[in-house]
């Protein structure tokens, strides 16, 4: 039997040809049979050597490393080791991101990052709407979006759900959205909640204000269409799906369906499991990259390492992937969102820029002053943000985020 190598050391890397992947390896091993477990297992190989590998299919298929820097291997695997079936994640993640997290061999390793040739790319279409999509429908080309989560999560009926929305609206929000854990409880069901709402959204377009909300769809597979296309039939201008609690095939299965015409906003609940060990898991960026080629118009990226979802990245990285020109898609609207409030806004969009979709739940509904006062403190921090000025100073004239500053302090 042969046996085959799966080092390249030193070879250039083929950006036209491979999948590039860079993993952080903890091992006790020398770091290069750690490598060459990586490579055979996610390709042509296994945990010894086999007769049906023959030197054909190893030299067409197998992966290769090409790098070892520290604890950091790059690995190049061929486009032909991905399906022709156009565009699909699953088996994608299951060659880049698949077996290797139990290997033995391995103490801990993390996908830190990835990179598709251009062949691969080609078979995504992006966001419909992206950032500037998003932008347009609010008639908002440059101020950063502001928005809220309704709170509390869980609870409300309809008919406040709907007031909380109008509330936020009134006082200047622009997006607003259904948490996570809520999609059709007794308490609140979702086609109430959507008639509802869109009778909020109705009435503020009716006083000269323009917002969306997006409704949480989140449900199993084959049901997930139907949903979205019912949800906007009762008038959802936005929805909202969770990308790791219903796979990267569910968005794609919204995103790509010729009948949804709104906006979709993607969370990432459970996405900490396992974003948040520095040496075990699948770092956000490799997802983040594949949810604007499933065509998310707007994605979480976390605070930037503000807020209380610190624990996630806090570098700019998911942020220019989502709205990065090397890529052939429009950009992603970034969502910053956890434990946000008026005090937080200036020094997120000093590390963001003023792309950015900026949330606070907590951070209106806890506001002393009511829902209203709330939004009201977010947009003014916005607002101040947006022209260059403190928002201590800019609160000298704007009650709301005077009090929220109060409140909560700043950064
Ligand atoms: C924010 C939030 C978001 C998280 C997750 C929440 O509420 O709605 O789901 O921030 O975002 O329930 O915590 P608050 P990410 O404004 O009240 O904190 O995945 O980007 O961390
Ligand atoms: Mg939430």
């Amino acid at each position: 039997m042969e046996n085959y190598s799966y080092l390249h050391l030193g070879e250039p890397e083929d950006p036209d040809r491979y999948v590039i992947c860079k993993y952080r390896v903890t091992t006790d091993l020398p770091m290069e049979k750690a490598a060459e477990a990586i490579a055979a297992e996610q390709s042509t190989g296994t945990w010894t050597g086999i007769s049906t590998l023959d030197s054909g299919i190893f030299e067409s298929l197998g992966a290769r490393i090409t790098s070892i820097e520290g604890d950091m291997v790059t690995a190049e695997f061929p486009a032909e080791d991905f399906s022709i079936e156009v565009g699909s994640v699953p088996q994608i993640l299951s060659v880049i991101s698949g077996n290797l997290f139990g290997l033995g061999a391995l103490k801990a390793v993390r996908l830190e990052d990835v990179t598709f040739p251009k062949s691969i790319l080609e078979q995504f279409k992006g966001p419909k709407f992206g950032s500037e999509g998003i932008r347009r429908l609010l008639d908002r080309p440059e101020k950063p979006l502001v928005g809220t989560i309704v709170k509390p999560k869980i609870g409300l009926s309809p008919e406040r759900t709907a007031e909380y929305v109008y509330e936020a609206g009134a006082g200047g929000l622009t997006n607003s959205k259904d948490d996570e854990t809520l999609v059709d409880q007794a308490f609140c069901p979702i086609q109430d909640r959507t008639v509802a709402v869109a009778e909020a959204l109705d009435r503020l377009e009716a006083e000269g204000h323009k917002m969306m909300h997006a409704i949480n769809v989140s449900t199993r597979g084959d049901r997930i269409v139907e949903l979205a296309e019912k949800v906007q039939g009762w008038g959802a201008r936005e929805i909202m799906v969770d990308v790791i609690t219903c796979g990267f095939g569910a968005v794609q299965a919204l995103t790509e369906d010729p009948s949804i015409k709104v906006p979709i906003h993607v969370h990432r609940t459970m996405h900490g499991a396992f974003t948040k060990d520095p040496f075990h898991g699948v770092a956000m960026l490799p997802l983040t990259k594949l949810v604007r080629m499933v065509g998310g118009d707007a994605l979480h990226i976390g605070t930037l390492g503000v807020g209380k979802m610190s624990g996630a990245a806090a570098d700019n990285s998911n942020l220019e992937a989502c709205l990065g020109d090397d890529v052939p898609y429009k950009p992603v609207m970034p969502v910053c969102s956890g434990g946000v409030h008026p005090g937080l806004v200036a020094e997120i969009v000093k590390r963001s820029g003023m792309d950015v979709q900026i949330q606070a739940g907590g951070g209106v509904a806890g506001h002393p002053g009511g829902v209203r006062a709330g939004a009201m403190g977010m947009s003014q921090a916005v607002d101040a943000a947006f022209l260059g000025i403190p928002a201590d100073e800019y609160a000298k004239d704007h009650q709301e985020l005077a009090v929220a500053l109060r409140e909560w302090g700043s950064k």
